[in-house]
């Protein structure tokens, strides 16, 4: 298999990271992808341009992270990430969807800090920010929740690299007054498949 990335997309981190905790490094190769110039060669492989994109054995191309991230853990016919059975998935999936609600922000935030300066829009830079601020109070609150505790699942995966965008994102200062969530992300920073995947800053 084939996986299509940019070092700093914390969307192919995602997908990453499950390589690395499935222990998949030799049945997927990991491909640097040109993305956002004009007349890539990578829009012949992925015609939407983004990534992550993986490209099975079979030659189907995936394209957007949770459809990634479950393909390649069912890889090895012992799914790991599965939300849990019952009650349970509700909050997993309640969970997954606050943390992806705040990687969302950040990357239209982070596209927006990406532009030429007379491109950039102060409106949407501020709207970003403060979202990511309530965002962050609320991942206070919540870190307590069993699903943050105990084995990896996909809420820990999504939330650990939304909050590892502060690599690349100077502004985005979520430690200060968060001492629970520094502490949450010292233990899943020490991962092995988290050290390995950080952005350039
Ligand atoms: N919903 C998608 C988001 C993927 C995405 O936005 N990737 C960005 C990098 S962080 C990208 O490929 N941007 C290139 C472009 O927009 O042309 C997912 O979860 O995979």
């Amino acid at each position: 298999m084939k996986l299509y990335i940019t070092p700093g997309s914390p969307y192919a981190r995602m997908a990453r990271m499950v390589v690395i905790e499935k222990g998949l490094e030799k049945r997927v190769e990991i491909v640097v992808a040109q993305t956002r110039r004009a007349d890539s060669p990578y829009y012949a492989i992925n015609p939407s341009g983004r990534v992550p994109y993986l490209v099975r054995d079979d030659g189907v191309g995936l394209e957007e992270s949770t459809v990634i991230c479950a393909w390649l853990d069912h890889a090895d016919g012992k799914p790991i990430f599965d939300p849990p059975a019952g009650d349970a998935a509700w909050e997993a999936r309640r969970l997954e969807a606050i943390a992806r609600s705040m990687l969302d922000g950040l990357a239209v935030w982070s596209r927006e800090t990406a532009r030429p300066e007379n491109e950039r829009s102060p409106t949407t830079v501020r709207h970003e920010t403060e979202r990511s601020r309530r965002m962050i109070d609320v991942w206070e609150k919540e870190i307590g929740h069993p699903l943050l505790g105990g084995a990896l699942n996909m809420v820990q995966i999504t939330l650990a690299c939304a909050l590892g965008l502060e690599a690349r994102m100077p502004d985005f200062r979520w430690r200060p007054g968060h001492p629970k969530l520094v502490e949450w992300h010292g233990r899943i920073a020490a991962r092995p498949s988290f050290a390995a995947t950080a952005p350039p800053g």
